[in-house]
């Protein structure tokens, strides 16, 4: 008997075949789904909505990590919301300039099940650099005082407790931790299928910073395949050099990508 796990958004099925259901729990956010897939391997998914998979997920964390740190010079201090699977933290940990990495996850069973089943992503969390704030993102902007070069949103669909990270309010507290040259970079949805979604945030950026970008990636098991992100400062965005240190270490990203991938 074959047994199949889907994501159904709007009208559109992605199925994929399951070889062993790894784990299942509800935690107070969420449902936490990991199964191993035949073509896959280990997918994680919260809410019946995938995260990642074992075989592509480097184009999402890549993306997500290596474009806003390549757009501020000299980057050290980042913060993470969201990405309590690590594949992002697991980008930056490969920054020597980096001094702090602040990840802040609402749900700490997702960093434990990550730790515990997909090692692959949540290979980060035992640098130093790194401090995890189990709490709600909006919350920890609000309290802390910690400004940071580089703000990565790492978060699911803007759906439930998710949906404050498309809001104005949510964009004005992270503006108000960045750097004057800092740069913001959140997930944005798939341009074909959650096209609402993105000009919410895009007009929502616009309205809080002075600068915006919009590009695009590959993620094959998302929704539609073709991924944006969005990019705010509140300075002119300007294109810098590939971090010579990163570059060699990657399966995606490389300098040609900067701008190839503007929107
Ligand atoms: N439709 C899925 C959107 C999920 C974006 N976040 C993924 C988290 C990977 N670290």
């Amino acid at each position: 008997m074959s047994i199949w796990i889907k994501e159904l958004y709007k009208n559109t099925e992605l199925a994929l075949k399951i070889k062993e259901v790894i784990h299942h729990s509800q935690s107070q956010y969420q449902t936490i789904d990991i199964v191993d897939t035949y073509d896959w391997g280990r997918v994680l998914f919260l809410d019946n909505c995938m995260m990642l998979t074992e075989k592509d997920e480097f184009f999402y964390h890549e993306t997500i990590a290596h474009y806003p740190m390549n757009l501020v010079t000299k980057a050290t201090k980042v913060l993470v919301l969201g990405g309590g699977d690590g594949g992002t933290l697991r980008e930056l940990n490969k920054y020597s300039q980096i001094e702090s990495i602040d990840l802040v996850e609402i749900d700490q069973d997702v960093i434990d099940r990550s730790q515990q089943f997909l090692p692959f992503t949540a290979s980060g969390y035992q640098d130093p650099r790194v401090t995890v704030y189990a709490q709600d993102a909006n919350l920890f902007l609000q309290n802390t005082s910690n400004i940071y070069d580089v703000i990565i949103c790492d978060g699911s669909d803007p759906t439930g407790f998710a949906e404050i990270l498309i809001c104005q309010e949510f964009y004005k507290l992270c503006q108000s931790r960045l750097n004057n040259d800092g740069i913001f970079i959140t997930q944005s949805g798939s341009p074909l299928q959650q096209s609402d979604e993105l000009v919410i945030v895009q007009n929502n950026l616009k309205q809080v910073f002075t600068e915006t970008r919009t590009i695009w990636s590959l993620i094959p098991t998302y929704p539609g395949a073709y991924w944006s992100f969005s990019i705010a400062s509140n300075q002119a965005i300007a294109d810098i050099a590939m971090n010579e240190e990163i570059i060699h270490n990657l399966k995606f990203w490389n300098q040609h990508l900067i701008p190839a991938l503007k929107m």
